[in-house]
């Protein structure tokens, strides 16, 4: 009796005789090639933008998490390579689908770069494929979007016996060093179980750990789960931030006192509001899907309230302190010191120091801004570009609002040199690490 196809494809994996694609070379995408490569597999990499694929194909990478010398040693050796031609496929029997899913101006899911990949994978569908979808988006994507794509275009194929098809979410935390695409547990599910028994022995090659779930719905939902876990804490810290105002106490001291407690707690910190193409946005991929269904998920609505008003009650803190100084906002020098959405990033996206930015511009105040790993940006056609001299800004401002805490500021430095400081990050605080001698004066929360 002939192999199964799944057994063929099991004694590929086992024996590096696969070829695997990876579309979508982003920040989950590369190093997700990278550990498939270094893992011993042949992997072709498919993006769009020819400008990524001629960096990759030179051993450059223009993902901060992503060194170039891991890069290079697989190109160099000939275990990746990159293309913008998706005919690429034909000779891959494992595509792994790692393409963005933003939303629409209507706050909608924008699922067409997945619809694109699915179309590509489906012109090149062939028995023996297996097809993993890591794009965070809404229980049933894969299901009710992929599936029926293929099946329409390749009826004679069985999922789960011809090809296999599962959902496995990226779990990338960018800047972070310690957990990587290779140590950090992977959730999957499979549309079939032969679809999962296949999914998890190609990735349990390249990845140490995977667990295995009942579907590919339970799977897209656990990482909604996750990030939406983040974005309501991160609300309700905020929260604890409006509150702390009100009563004139100080938030991170209190979430700072609140975290000793050794069980039971679990530390976010108020900031400037909600960044990253990540948190903001997964929490609507699902309330979005339960309105379809007729249900409101009230948490993710009001933490999604809480967070994106940050940035107008940071504004009304600096005009605050101005006026305590008998200085109106309009016609005051305003520095804001960091924009990308979180520390020790350079990503813009999402960033709230940018709508804190926007209104500030709004009110007539005069902006500049320092980021050392930003060096400049476009904001409605407005060019900035990062002060070369951080402290001569901060003795040219009226006032300075500290929007992203990058490592390497010398915190006690600014606030001593800043006549006003508006610090949505409490970085003097954490600075000095000590609760009891942290004193109310030293900024305006
Ligand atoms: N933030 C706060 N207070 C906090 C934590 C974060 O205001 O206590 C803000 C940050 O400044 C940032 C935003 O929230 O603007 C998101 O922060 P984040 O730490 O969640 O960073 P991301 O979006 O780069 O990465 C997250 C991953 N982070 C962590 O798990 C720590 C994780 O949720 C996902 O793996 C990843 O997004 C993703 O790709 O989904």
């Amino acid at each position: 009796m002939s192999k199964s196809i799944q057994t063929a494809l099991t004694e590929q994996i086992a024996s590096r005789n696969l070829r695997i694609a990876v579309l979508g070379l982003g920040y989950v995408g590369l190093p997700l090639a990278v550990a498939f490569a270094e893992a011993g597999f042949r992997v072709i990499g498919v993006d769009v933008d020819e400008k990524k694929v001629r960096l990759i194909n030179r051993g450059i990478s223009y993902v901060e998490d992503m060194s170039n010398d891991r890069l290079a040693s697989q190109v160099t050796v000939g275990t990746l390579e990159a293309t913008s031609k998706f005919d690429a496929l034909d000779t891959c029997d494992a595509v792994s689908i790692c393409v963005p899913t933003p939303l629409r101006k209507t706050g909608a899911p924008d699922v067409s770069y997945i619809l694109d990949a699915t179309d590509a994978v489906t012109k090149h569908l062939h028995p023996g494929m297996l097809i993993v979808l890591e794009s965070t988006t809404y229980p049933g994507t894969t299901t009710e979007v992929i599936l029926p794509r293929f099946q329409q275009e390749r009826g004679d194929l069985k999922v789960g016996k011809d090809f296999f098809l599962c959902f496995s979410p990226e779990r990338v935390d960018p800047g972070r060093q310690d957990w990587t695409t290779k140590n950090t547990p992977k959730v999957m599910g499979g549309v079939t179980a032969s679809c999962l028994q296949v999914g998890q022995i190609l990735y349990e090659s390249a990845i140490d750990s995977v667990v295995p779930v009942s579907s590919t719905e339970v799977a897209e939902l656990t990482k909604l789960v996750e990030n939406t876990f983040r974005a309501v804490n991160i609300g309700l810290a905020n929260e604890v931030l409006l509150i702390c105002h009100k009563l004139g106490i100080n938030a991170w001291e209190v979430i700072e006192a609140a975290a000793t407690k050794p069980f039971g707690f679990m530390k976010f910190l108020p900031g400037p509001g909600l960044g990253g193409h990540c948190i903001p946005i997964d929490p609507q991929y699902l309330s979005w899907k339960l309105r379809t269904m007729g249900y409101t998920a009230r948490f993710i609505e009001l933490a999604t309230e809480i967070n994106t008003d940050m940035p107008k009650y940071w504004v009304h803190r600096v005009q605050d302190v101005l006026n305590e100084e008998g200085k109106a906002l309009r016609g005051s020098n305003i520095l804001i010191i960091g924009v990308a959405y979180k520390k020790n990033v350079g990503d813009l996206r999402e960033s709230p120091a940018l709508d804190i930015l926007k209104l500030l511009k709004s009110k007539g105040a005069q902006i500049n801004y320092h980021d050392p790993y930003v060096s400049t940006f476009t904001l409605d056609e407005m060019e900035m570009v990062s002060v070369s001299d951080l402290y001569d800004a901060i003795d040219l401002a009226d006032c300075v609002l500290i929007a992203t805490d990058h490592d390497g500021y010398k915190w006690s430095d600014i606030y001593a040199r800043a006549e006003l400081v508006v610090d949505t990050r409490a970085t003097l605080h954490k600075e000095q690490k000590k609760i009891t001698e942290y004193s109310q004066d030293h900024a305006n929360l």
